[in-house]
Parts: structure tokens; C-alpha cells; sequence
């Protein structure tokens, strides 16, 4: 209550926080396994296989890549013909090491078999491999050659799922004339095994072993292991991801909380939101929609874009596996060859600030992004300007370290003005950009490292019912941190901050790190909002469970279902897919009353594969539309105790399906929506 009162008067005043808790930062481990894998930052991923040669077209669709054979349900016998079509006689290996090369690439992963089971390289464990097809050529000795040659780690990706080999289960759910009698899921492991040790025997040097296709029940967190160690026995020093095992948490490519997770993350056409302190890991992104080569998906990344995320991904630590997909002819898109030409010109200019870089030590770069080198007496943040200032005067905040020499890599005869005041260091820049996607700036400052980022203001969310409780937290040790509830910028006279606070009103608060009066952090702000409460409902008779009506149709958001007919209706006691009658192209309509415990604000979020949405009332807490893999969204709103309309709606349209509907308050930690707090009205 004392702080309570503390903070109500210094508030009137101007407010007042207490506590500086460390936040723990892991350091990246250092291996030498991995030192060229994270000096690398960029390398060149290629999916290459039979599906060239339909290029996503099967029965007039056009949308296909290489699951063409799952997705369009071709039967084996009728997909196997590709292999006596494949000839690509364009290939060349050199070509293809070279575009990646100039490119600024370090290293390529190349299928050596996907999904489809087709084996890409020289193999005497099937016939269903390159050697058997009018082109009889071993394209993966021709490019681990061209790979050495030009200096380029050569890698391999292989898919734990096989749709060819009679052990690999599970078949295809559409494929009920192949018969599972037979099948031997360990002799299958085996088969792997035995190609394995052609593919790190037969091809040199093997920089990664990038497996996939993971997520299926047959495998295992043990087949992970044995196969993790199998392959390091052949390669001692050779990488491989997580997709080795059965851990990973779906395309955010991370590892669920004790799972085997191989030597890096494999984030999957998504940039993780920050850094991820103390782990490897590599986002694999496509230029245009299909990893495998589609001929009419002609809409590719524009190089801007690829160069930014580049950047983007480097300044949070990461590499970036970008993907192309070649022709059944052996030739590289045109598209994607333009822009690996851009990517490599601005790479000829700017590459030593991606090359061997770390995770930038800057949390607020409002221009653009940051990278380092930190040689220890000296430090190197190379600024990566995104937005070229108006004023030419670029501000760093939080770094106490002394500037020693500011230049822009394009211009690096040309040194820079550059001033500091406190924790400000401005460069002065000229008036044009000589690089409008990314221009770098590389500042060289005395070491060692002291870089404050301003404080981190947390509370359970920005609005709250009647009190919140708000911390202010750094990492960073001999610093106080100094704050305003007014909106004034902290200066070295106002409030300490030493313990948690409660706000009981709309606040906005202002924190910065200070060290012997001096201000070492730029201002943290974050403004906090008061909400009125929902008020209750009154339900006559609650019964346990939620109305339910089950659509059928095809569509890629959610419908109004008001304007549809239900298949079927009836209750539920929670948001669950039972009545469905297809697996695929269903939607479904949730409606009842949730029994809210206490008066809080609460947040709400579903996780689903595809669409859906939740209503409180009449308000939209919850909007997770769209045709997506599995995603979660939140909101949240003021609700008071007692019962409260809610409304889920849910779509799918293919493949995996899946609703999970979570609930959470600063005293409920955040849990699915018990049953039991589902009524309807009898
Ligand atoms: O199913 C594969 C897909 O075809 C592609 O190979 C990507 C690339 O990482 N991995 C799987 C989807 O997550």
C-alpha cells in the first residue's frame, strides 16, 4: 500500500518506479563447428527434383510445387513415369555455384531428396535416383565439385518423409491402394542411414546436413538421436539442424522447452521478431510462393526486400537460406537470377557488415538496422540506414563508448562528423543516400561495449481494469533507472525507480538509465489506459456446453455464416471439431456464454490452421483470419464478474486443421478456456 500511496502522490507530482531486476542474457556458444556457419550469415537453398517437370501444373491447376504429388493426389505409378523424363541438359554446375557466389552466398543446400522420395544423387539403395533417367548424371558430385572449386560450403537437405519407399509410414491418407503390410519403419531408418553414408562419403566435405519432414508420428525424438550421432560419426564436424528431431514448434522453427534441437533453429518464411540470445539459427525463405519450381508463380521478392531482411535477419543474429527452385531444364529462374545480381552488388559494397557479424546491441534503430563486430578494444556497429534522415544527422542513443571514425561503406576515403553528448552520438551524413535500400555506415567506437538500451516498462498489458502493477527493468549493471508518470522525459532529478508500482488511472510513463547523474539509456515510453468493465449478462437457466453449427464449403476467409445453412447443430462442451464429417473445406460457428471468475481485464487468443475469430459480446477480441498455417493472435478486453456472450468462429479449408481458443489475466496464467466456464441457454 505504501508504494501505492508513494505513487499516487509522486504521480500527481510526476510519478516514482522501484527496482532494477538483471534480466539474464545468454552468450552465443562459442564452437568452432559453427564459426563459419555464423560468419556466413547467407547461403543459397535449391529445390530441385522430378516435380520440375510438371513446374506446379497438374489437371489445368497451376498452384502447385513440389508436394504436386500429395496435393494433386497423383498416384505413384502414374508420378514415377517423371523419372524417365528427367534430362536436364541445361545444367551446369559452375553456373549455378557462381550465381550464388556473386550473389554473396557462403554456402548451398540442395535436395538431395525431398518428400517425393526421389534421390537426386548416386545411389545404390534404389533405382528411383538421377542415375536412372536419360540424363544419368550425378548433378550433386557436379556441384560438391563446383562448390569446392569457387570456395562455397556444399550442403545437403534430406526429408525424413519418403511418399516413394514401401517402409515409410504413414502412406498418404488418399492413397489407399498401397498396401502397409510389409512395411518395416526401422528398415526405412535404416535405407536413410545407408544413403546417408553414401551422401557424407561420397561428396567431400558436407558443410550442413539440413534435415525435413520431421512432423510425422513415425518419428521420433530417439530416431533424431541415433541419426544426429550416426551422421556426426561419418562427419565429425559437420552442422545439422533441429528438424532432426521431433521437437520443433511448426514454421517459427524453434525447439518446444527440452527437445533435441540438432545445432540451429530453422525459422520458416517468418524473421523471428528479435533476437534470440544465446542460439543459431537460419530463417529458409522462397523468392516467390513455391520452393520447388512453378512456371507460373512469376511474382518473385523484389531485391529491396530480400536485401532489407537480409539485414534484418543479420542484425538479430541469424543466417538467411534464401530459395530457388530451377527448371526441369537445369536452368535458374530468370527472376530470381536478377535479383541474386542486385543482392550481389550491394553484397560487393556492404558485405563485411553481414560476414561475421553479431546481433546488433541496439534495441531502438529507428532508421534501420544495426550489426557488430566486437573486437573488444575496439568496437564496429555498422549502421544500416533504411530511412536516410532528413536533417543528414544520424543519433545512436545508449552508447557511453567514444567514437573514434564514422564512414559509409560506399565511401570509405570519406570520414564522417561525428559528435557525442551523453549517451548521443550523432554522424553527420551527406545529403543524399549513396544506397537507397541500405546504406552502411560503419562507426568504429572505443572498447570495451557500453551500450545501454533504455529500460523495459512491463505490466501485463496496456490497458487495465482498476489497477495494474508496472515494472521497470534493465540488464544493466551500475545504472539507475529514472522516471516520469507526466510524459516530462526522465532527467537525473526525478523519481528512482527501486520496487514495482501500482498505476490506478491513465499514465504515461517515461523511464531512462542513468549512471552518476548522467543519462547512459535513450527514454523508454508506454502509455497505460484505464478500461470500463463489461457488464454481466443474465442467463435464466446456464447449462454446460456451447451451441455449435457445422458448415461445409470451400473458402479462403471466414464466411458469413449467418447466410449459410448448417449441415449440423447442436452442443459442444468446448470449441472442438468432433461433428465434422470431412477433414477438409468445414467451418464451424461457436456460440454460449463464458463465466468469468473476476473482475480484470483478460487477454484472449486462438491458435488455428486456418481462420477464426472471437467476439465478446458484440466486440471482436480476436481476429486470426485468413487462409494460414498455424498461427495465434490475441486481444483483450475489460470484462466484470459473471457470464459474458462469446462467439468462435473457425474455417478450414486444406491440409492440417487446428482451434485452440486460451485465456489469461494478470492473476489467471494463460490456460485453453476450461469447460467448465462454457454455459448456454437451455
Ligand atoms: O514440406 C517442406 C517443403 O516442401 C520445403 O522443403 C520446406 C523448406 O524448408 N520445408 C517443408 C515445409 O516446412
Amino acid at each position: 500500500m505504501k508504494f501505492v500511496v508513494n505513487f499516487l502522490v509522486l504521480l500527481l507530482m510526476s510519478g516514482c518506479f522501484f527496482s532494477t531486476k538483471a534480466q539474464s542474457t545468454l552468450e552465443q556458444p562459442s564452437d568452432a563447428r559453427m564459426e563459419w556457419w555464423r560468419d556466413a550469415r547467407f547461403g543459397m537453398f535449391i529445390h530441385w527434383g522430378l516435380y520440375a517437370i510438371p513446374a506446379g501444373e497438374w489437371n489445368g491447376k497451376t498452384g502447385y510445387g513440389e508436394w504436386i504429388r500429395h496435393s494433386a493426389r497423383i498416384p505413384i505409378e502414374t508420378y514415377d513415369q517423371f523419372q524417365s523424363r528427367f534430362n536436364p541438359v541445361k545444367f551446369d554446375a559452375d553456373t549455378w555455384v557462381k550465381t550464388a557466389r556473386d550473389a554473396g552466398m557462403k554456402y548451398i543446400v540442395i535436395t538431395s531428396k525431398h518428400h517425393d522420395g526421389f534421390c537426386m544423387f548416386n545411389t545404390e539403395q534404389t533405382e528411383f535416383n538421377i542415375m536412372n533417367t536419360p540424363y544419368g548424371r550425378d548433378v550433386m558430385k557436379e556441384l560438391s565439385a563446383a562448390c569446392h572449386k569457387y570456395g562455397l560450403k556444399f550442403c545437403f537437405y534430406y526429408s525424413i518423409m519418403d511418399w516413394h519407399h514401401p517402409d515409410y509410414l504413414p502412406r498418404r491418407e488418399w492413397e489407399t491402394d498401397r498396401s502397409t503390410d510389409s512395411a518395416d519403419f526401422n528398415r526405412y531408418v535404416s535405407y536413410m542411414k545407408a544413403e546417408l553414408k553414401e551422401l557424407l562419403t561420397q561428396y567431400g566435405e558436407i558443410g550442413v546436413l539440413w534435415f525435413d519432414g520431421e512432423w510425422e508420428a513415425t518419428w521420433s525424438e530417439n530416431f533424431g538421436k541415433e541419426i544426429y550421432t550416426y551422421v556426426k560419426s561419418l562427419q565429425p564436424d559437420i552442422i545439422i539442424n533441429n528438424r532432426v528431431g521431433a521437437g520443433r514448434l511448426d514454421m517459427e522453427g524453434m525447439i518446444r522447452e527440452g527437445a533435441f534441437g540438432g545445432d540451429f533453429g530453422t525459422p520458416e518464411q517468418q524473421i523471428p521478431p528479435t533476437g534470440l540470445p544465446g542460439t543459431d539459427w537460419e530463417t529458409c525463405m522462397t523468392m516467390n510462393d513455391h520452393w520447388g519450381y512453378n512456371k507460373a508463380n512469376t511474382e518473385y521478392k523484389p531485391a529491396k526486400e530480400l536485401i532489407r531482411m537480409l539485414t534484418d535477419i543479420a542484425s538479430k543474429g541469424g543466417n538467411y537460406l534464401l530459395n530457388l527452385g530451377p527448371t526441369d531444364q537445369g536452368t535458374l529462374p530468370k527472376q530470381a537470377v536478377t535479383r541474386l545480381r542486385e543482392i550481389g552488388w550491394w553484397m560487393s559494397v556492404n558485405g563485411e557488415s553481414i560476414y561475421g557479424t553479431v546481433a546488433s546491441p541496439l534495441v531502438s534503430t529507428p532508421w534501420g538496422r544495426c550489426t557488430m563486430k566486437d573486437n573488444k578494444d575496439t568496437v564496429i556497429l555498422y549502421l544500416h540506414v533504411f530511412h536516410w534522415p532528413d536533417n543528414g544527422r544520424l543519433l545512436v542513443e545508449g552508447c557511453m563508448n567514444q567514437p573514434l571514425k564514422a564512414v559509409l561503406l560506399a565511401k570509405p576515403g570519406k570520414i564522417l562528423e561525428v559528435s557525442q553528448h551523453d549517451d548521443k552520438i550523432t554522424i553527420l551524413l551527406p545529403a543524399k543516400a549513396p544506397d537507397k535500400i541500405n546504406s552502411v555506415v560503419r562507426l568504429t567506437v572505443q572498447g570495451p561495449l557500453d551500450i545501454t538500451n533504455p529500460p523495459e516498462i512491463v505490466a501485463f498489458n496496456d490497458f487495465f481494469v482498476d489497477r495494474t502493477k508496472i515494472e521497470l527493468l534493465t540488464n544493466r549493471p551500475n545504472v539507475e533507472i529514472r522516471f516520469t508518470g507526466d510524459g516530462n522525459d526522465p532527467v537525473d532529478t526525478s523519481f528512482l525507480y527501486s520496487e514495482p508500482l501500482e498505476v490506478m488511472g491513465d499514465v504515461t510513463v517515461k523511464a531512462r538509465c542513468f549512471r552518476d547523474g548522467k543519462p547512459v539509456s535513450g527514454t523508454a515510453v508506454r502509455k497505460f489506459k484505464m478500461l470500463s468493465p463489461l457488464a454481466p449478462k443474465n442467463v435464466r437457466n446456464p447449462e454446460p456446453g456451447v451451441e455449435y453449427q457445422y458448415y461445409e464449403g470451400d473458402w479462403d476467409s471466414l464466411p458469413d455464416f449467418a447466410r449459410l445453412t448448417p449441415v449440423r447443430t447442436g452442443i459442444l462442451p468446448s470449441f472442438s471439431f468432433d461433428p465434422r464429417s470431412d477433414k477438409e473445406h468445414f467451418g464451424f460457428s461457436y456460440k454460449g456464454y463464458i463465466l468469468i471468475p473476476k473482475r480484470s481485464i483478460y487477454t484472449f487468443s486462438t491458435e488455428s490452421d486456418d481462420g477464426s475469430q472471437l467476439y465478446i459480446g458484440s466486440k471482436l477480441v480476436v481476429d486470426n483470419d485468413g487462409l494460414h498455417g498455424l498461427r495465434r493472435k490475441e486481444g483483450s478486453i475489460g470484462l466484470t464478474a459473471g457470464f459474458h456472450p462469446i462467439r468462435v468462429l473457425f474455417f478450414e479449408k486444406t491440409g492440417s486443421d487446428v482451434l485452440n481458443v486460451f485465456i489469461q489475466s494478470p492473476d489467471l496464467p494463460e490456460q485453453l478456456v476450461p469447460q467448465e466456464w462454457l454455459v448456454h441457454e437451455k
